[in-house]
């Protein structure tokens, strides 16, 4: 996230760097959002045990800087939750499992084929949306796009973001991503949401990964949703299970 940069340059370039410290996993330069060219890596998957590392530099060596940016990262282990369709209006929405991983296809090239997902958050958490659009790594791409909402005065706004995900280089030439970020000013249901700007665009290989991660208005140091009480408090006796640990 570089457009608040008051540096000279938002142009940004990723580089997720294996434990040798020198040895590219992924890289990614222009598939981020709100400064066109800031950078996203979505998916990449870690191949053994060990210490990795994330670089970020700006994409004219020297010269110019993004001042300042942030760095969202979200590791997920396991699998993703497969969607179930149809998922296609906000009224239809898969609810987000706990982890915020999920997997699926704009199955069909039709405009009706979207894909929402529902989670509840508080007066002032934040989202992280990754949106992997090759989970395969077989370069089997599309051109997907990522939307959240709902907003606006009547609620029926969704903010879409759409990256090209044509400027990728070498040695990553063609692992298009989306990302996305946004702390809502009011507590309620809200809507990831994945489809593709062009109707003409799905099809059993428009598959993809999206992982949404919170941060809570409270920082808490790590992803999590805090869970209001609305009943009288409760004595905890032996707990099975402790959510969000404060440091
Ligand atoms: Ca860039
Ligand atoms: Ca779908
Ligand atoms: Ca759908
Ligand atoms: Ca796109």
């Amino acid at each position: 996230m570089t457009s608040f940069s008051a540096g000279s340059s938002n142009d940004s370039q990723l580089t997720l760097v294996a434990s040798d410290g020198t040895t590219t996993v992924e890289f990614d330069d222009d598939n981020g959002t709100f400064a066109g060219l800031s950078s996203s890596i979505a998916g990449a998957v870690i191949p053994t045990t060990g210490t990795y590392f994330l670089r970020v530099n700006d994409f004219t060596a020297g010269t110019t800087s993004e001042r300042p940016y942030e760095l969202h990262l979200r590791v997920q282990s396991g699998a993703p939750t497969a969607e179930v369709e149809a998922n296609d209006t906000s009224a239809t929405a898969n609810p987000l499992p706990a982890n915020g991983w999920v997997s699926g296809a704009r199955g069909v090239a039709a405009a009706t084929e979207q894909d929402w997902f529902s989670l509840n958050l508080n007066a002032g958490d934040t989202v992280y949306l990754s949106l992997d659009l090759d989970p395969e790594d077989d370069l089997v791409v599309w051109n997907g796009r990522l939307g959240f909402g709902l907003f606006g005065d009547a609620s029926n706004q969704i903010l879409v973001i759409d990256d090209a995900g044509t400027g990728d280089v070498a040695p990553n030439p063609n692992r298009p991503s989306e990302a996305m970020f946004m702390t809502v000013k009011t507590a309620g249901t809200y809507f990831a949401f994945v489809d593709s700007a062009s109707a003409a665009v799905g099809g059993p290989t428009a598959t993809y990964h999206l992982s949404v991660s919170v941060r809570p208005a409270t920082q808490e140091g790590v992803n999590c949703t805090t869970y209001l009480s609305t009943d009288v408090p409760k004595t905890i006796g032996r707990p099975a299970l402790v959510w969000c640990p404060r440091r």
